[in-house]
């Protein structure tokens, strides 16, 4: 057991927060070893590489004046209190002991960029990934730096699907694989602003990446508004090759969609925690009414689907059945939170 260190950073997105750092000579570093086997944030400084440098500060306060500058150096506070929460949510809510659930240290390389341009050329980059092991931040170009707190938990999201469902990163398992991300990047923005996941929930909590200085990537209580879709087969479907004939494609398709489809489990997610009148399931012309369920039964059901029933080549047919499952063996057969599971599902036009 390591000792506290705390420090309070002012972050980019999310005002001034504490944060665990270790003391290295006489700086501190973004080293934080109170949780699993760590959470360490690291300065990529530009190159298409991955270094281990680290960021230190002298005195442990973590300042605008510092950090705010020229290379968003703040957005480094962001990716490291992100992977705190990120890490918090999945310990206080479900119990897993980071994404692995065995204590994975959490690694954030922040001002990644995917080309060595000379400095004065370089127009940052516009992403954030997991590459299978750690978290990678780009600069940004059109977005602000990709740091803020829903975008960690979207992309370590990532990294506990691989551990659980693993769903195949195409067609509709691939769009399932998305969604979830965008579930506990919402989930985790909503436990870092208020400390549970129980209260009221801010309508940006059902934004994707709306702190970043550009219009959101995805909205999940209305992904028509981002050009998604909020039903399955409805307008923005991208046909993929489960019910389609799309071959999966990186470059020309998004592997049928993934970021697209996505918009099916987020609307659902959505309706299911906060509810829906007379929500028409377009194509199909019925309307459906859902008493929504919160987002601590939401989430719960949402992940002991992904944990224990989803398998690789699910389907959005496959996550209907898994999620009434698991309500069902939490609540009874015919219980509320049953009704609200298969409705939603209803809404979103999955099920017939
Ligand atoms: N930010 C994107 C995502 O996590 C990167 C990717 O396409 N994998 O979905
Ligand atoms: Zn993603």
């Amino acid at each position: 057991n390591s000792a506290l260190v705390e420090g309070t950073a002012d972050t980019r997105y999310s005002g001034t927060r504490p944060i665990e750092t270790t003391p290295e000579g006489s700086e501190f570093i973004l080293l934080d070893t109170t949780r699993g086997d760590g959470i360490v944030t690291y300065n990529c400084e530009g190159f298409n590489a991955y270094q281990d440098l680290h960021f230190s500060d002298n005195d442990n306060a973590w300042t605008a004046a510092e950090y705010d500058n020229d290379e968003k150096d703040n957005g480094a506070l962001d990716a490291h209190w992100g992977a705190e929460v990120t890490y918090d949510f999945w310990q206080d809510i479900f119990n897993r002991n980071s994404f692995d659930d065995e204590g994975a240290q959490i690694i954030s390389y922040v001002h990644y960029d995917d080309a060595d341009e000379p400095l004065f050329l370089d127009t940052g980059y516009d992403n954030a990934f997991w590459n299978g092991s750690v978290m990678t931040y780009g600069d940004g170009n059109t977005f602000d730096i990709l740091t803020a707190a829903d975008v960690c938990g979207h992309e370590i999201g990532h990294a506990v699907c691989t551990f659980t469902a693993d769903l195949a990163y195409q067609n509709q398992s691939g769009g399932m694989n998305e969604g979830y991300s965008d579930i506990w990047g919402a989930c985790v923005e909503h436990f870092g602003r208020t400390g549970s996941i129980d209260g009221a929930i801010d309508p940006n909590v059902w934004l994707i990446g709306e702190d970043l200085n550009s219009p959101p990537l995805r909205s999940m209580s209305d992904p028509n508004s981002r050009n998604d879709p909020d039903t399955y087969l409805g307008d923005n479907w991208v046909s993929t090759g489960d019910e389609g004939t799309c071959v999966p494609d990186a470059t020309t398709n998004d592997y049928c969609g993934v970021h697209t489809n996505s918009g099916v489990l987020n609307h659902w997610f959505y309706i299911l925690t906060e509810g829906a009148a007379d929500t028409n399931n377009a194509p199909t012309p019925d309307t459906y009414d859902v008493a929504g369920i919160g987002m601590v039964k939401s989430a719960e059901i949402a992940y002991l689907a992904e944990r224990d029933y989803l398998t690789p080549n699910a389907t959005y047919f496959d996550a209907r059945n898994a999620t009434i499952a698991v309500a069902s063996s939490i609540y009874c057969a015919n219980s509320p939170e049953v009704i609200s599971v298969t409705n939603a599902w209803y809404a979103v036009n999955v099920g017939e």
